[in-house]
């Protein structure tokens, strides 16, 4: 199996003076005072013009086109998965992003079975990541593959890679130069059979212990592996449906990523011509102490600092082939776009 990642050292081209001055304030990751910025890491505030332009790079156009070609039922195995995969794969190239897969097989219950992470990182030279996740196979509900999973979570990877597309120009022109945005598409999220520890989480489990195992920078003295690397894992899952509302899961959570995206919501909802506040908030601000099983977990348990994303109580199409395109709703899917746009371009301090 190929490695996910090749660590390319750019920023020994610094030292050669061939690189930009951007990549030249960049810190060397073989100085392990790298992780000591994810702690100490702030977000942009931005003025109510900033946030504005970053609202109206919304394009409900864009969010449809990359809806049309993953809305299409694509459990493992299936040719729709594959090419769902395969488009990933493209339209992050297409953007700019370097693409991995992570491919590996996996006996199953239902047999033994091939799954591709994918894996896209603009800017791979930049220790840290901001890690946006969702996955995109589709449950196998059999009769005869009818199944689309519109919530579940075609329209949530539509939104990774809607806001690929608009911050795409900007990223570059970031304050916090030694972070970068990565798009990480679990495969094999799903169970074959009934929800267990071992069927269910295929790929979210895989790339965790891979990333895991493997130290970055190579060979440094430090221990420090490529895991070390997300300072956030924000998972969405189960969104676009009317009426959605995220409470903060407390046992995973992380308290100031959850009100950092509260804040990004409210303030948005202040600006006009911006979000639609026919709806109530999507963020409601309340605890709860419990978890939802899900592509998270393999990384929590490893230390990561995560967001979930993931509506209480769940669509009432949930698992149901009424999870199709009619379970979407416009004014939910692009305020959940604008807020995902703004918390990213927040965290990375894009100038804009
Ligand atoms: C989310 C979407 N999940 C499956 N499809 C995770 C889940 C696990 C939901 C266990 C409920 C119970
Ligand atoms: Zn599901």
């Amino acid at each position: 199996m190929l490695p996910v990642f090749v660590f390319r050292p750019l920023w020994t081209f610094c030292l050669l003076s061939l690189a930009s001055a951007s990549y030249c304030q960049r810190v060397n990751p073989n100085d392990p005072s790298w992780r000591n910025a994810q702690t100490s890491h702030e977000v942009t505030k931005y003025n109510g013009t900033s946030l504005l332009k970053l609202c109206q790079l919304s394009d409900p156009r864009r969010i449809s086109v990359y809806l049309d070609n993953i809305l299409v039922a694509r459990p493992v195995g299936s040719d729709n998965h594959k090419r769902v995969g395969m488009y990933l794969k493209r339209t992050m190239e297409e953007l700019g992003y370097y693409v991995e897969i992570d491919r590996f097989s996996e006996q199953t219950i239902a047999g033994s079975r091939t799954f591709r992470n994918v894996i896209g990182v603009l800017d791979p030279s930049a220790p840290r990541w901001l890690t946006l996740a969702c996955h995109y196979d589709s449950k196998d509900m059999r009769p005869e593959f009818d199944f689309m999973g519109a919530t579940d979570s075609a329209f949530p990877c539509a939104v990774l890679l809607d806001v690929a597309h608009s911050l795409s120009p900007y990223i570059s022109n970031r304050g916090a130069t030694d972070v970068t945005l990565q798009l990480v598409f679990f495969d094999g999220e799903e169970a074959f059979r009934d929800w267990t520890q071992t069927d269910s989480l295929y790929g979210s489990r895989h790339l965790a212990k891979l990333w895991a195992d493997r130290l970055y920078p190579p060979y440094n003295s430090y221990n420090t592996r490529e895991i070390h690397r997300i300072d956030y894992l924000v998972l969405l899952d189960l969104l676009g449906a009317p009426g959605a509302s995220i409470p903060n899961y407390t046992p995973t959570n992380d308290p100031l990523i959850y009100n950092t995206f509260w804040d990004t919501e409210l303030r948005l909802r202040q600006l006009p011509n911006c979000m639609d506040t026919s709806t109530s908030t999507v963020f409601t601000g309340y605890s709860l102490n419990a978890n939802v099983e899900d592509d998270h977990m393999p990384f929590h348990h490893q230390g990561v600092r995560i967001m979930h994303m993931i509506p209480t109580p769940f669509p009432r199409v949930w698992h149901t082939k009424q999870d199709d395109r009619s379970a979407l709703e416009w004014k939910c899917m692009t305020n959940i776009a604008s807020i995902v746009r703004a918390f990213t371009a927040r965290y990375l301090g894009i100038r804009i």
